[in-house]
């Protein structure tokens, strides 16, 4: 199975439909993790934890999730997933300080949101603050935006042995305890609020992708232009294709049956070829190489 990559497409300026979002991460989202041995905030350095947010529509088919926004922060770092896909490789560079803002569009009825974090050892030893600090929102057509955020929303969901597939819109999280909230003693001086960009980074993916790798998410998968592009290109081009292989065989037809005359000159009926590129459906770009980064000693 190959792994579904979300493509970068820039950053964009905030708009003032976002500051609702950026308000509610400020003010109302919490530092969450796994319920651990040690005290929280603390947990296990160069460790990992997966959690997962899963959001259903059970709006009126005219209110389908169009895109989602997600401000995120992590201490140390993270990779984020959503429907299975990739949205942002884990990168020691992040920080718990500085928080990130991701736009994507949505194809589906049901969206996971799945985060890998990683608590490094940062200098703060073998046991150090490690927490996930997000707020989600799903804007639909017609209706109010559904609103996210980590803490008290206990539908959150976090586990330290995670398989194959954890990532995945399917994958079996009901054995998963919520995430709890990481507001131990040292708490409020372990982290100052996060930095919140004023840009967000979008980004898009070929919503094919998921059907193909992922029959799991049942739902409706409306075309891209770019698609519909392909489609009638390829379609030209097979037609253009067909009416050129008719004309050659009645062409032949005509030759193999006409008079014979002696005297006649020979000729010779090439058949008509398309240049290939006016015949391939064109392939949508399906995205970048991710980087993962391997921990060594994860789940221990
Ligand atoms: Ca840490």
């Amino acid at each position: 199975m190959s792994v579904l990559n979300y493509t970068h497409m820039g950053e964009t300026p905030l708009l003032a439909d976002d500051l609702a979002l950026v308000d509610l991460f400020r003010t109302k989202s919490e530092w969450i993790w796994t319920k651990e041995l040690t005290t929280p905030p603390a947990s296990r350095a160069n460790e990992q934890r997966a959690f997962r947010k899963t959001f259903t529509n059970t709006r009126a088919a005219n209110a389908q999730p169009v895109n989602a926004t997600i401000i995120i922060a992590v201490d140390n770092y993270y990779a984020l997933y959503v429907n299975g896909a990739l949205l942002h490789a884990a990168d020691p560079k992040n920080n718990f300080a500085n928080a990130l803002i991701y736009k994507i569009p949505v194809y589906h009825d049901k969206l996971v949101f799945a985060v890998r974090a990683i608590n490094s050892d940062d200098g703060g030893g073998p046991e150090n603050p490690a927490g996930v600090k997000a707020a989600i929102g799903i804007a639909s057509e017609g209706s109010p935006s559904t609103l996210y955020y980590s803490g008290k929303d206990q539908t959150f969901l976090g586990e330290t042995l995670f398989g194959e597939g954890w990532e995945k819109p399917d994958y079996d999280d009901r054995s998963w305890a919520p995430a709890i909230v990481q507001n131990g003693p040292r708490f409020r001086s372990t982290w100052v609020s996060p930095n919140v960009p004023t840009t967000a980074n979008h980004a898009t993916i070929d919503p094919s992708a998921f059907s193909q790798s992922d029959a799991g998410t049942k739902g409706y998968v409306p075309l891209q232009t770019g698609q519909v592009i392909g489609i009638a290109v390829g379609t030209f081009a097979v037609g253009a294709l067909l009416a050129a292989v008719v004309t050659y065989l009645v062409a032949r037809h005509r030759f193999l049956n006409r008079p014979v005359r002696p005297v006649a000159p020979q000729r010779e009926i090439q058949p008509v070829t398309l240049p290939s590129n006016q015949y391939s459906i064109i392939t949508p770009f399906t995205g970048a190489t991710q980087s993962q980064v391997t921990m060594a000693h994860s789940h221990t």
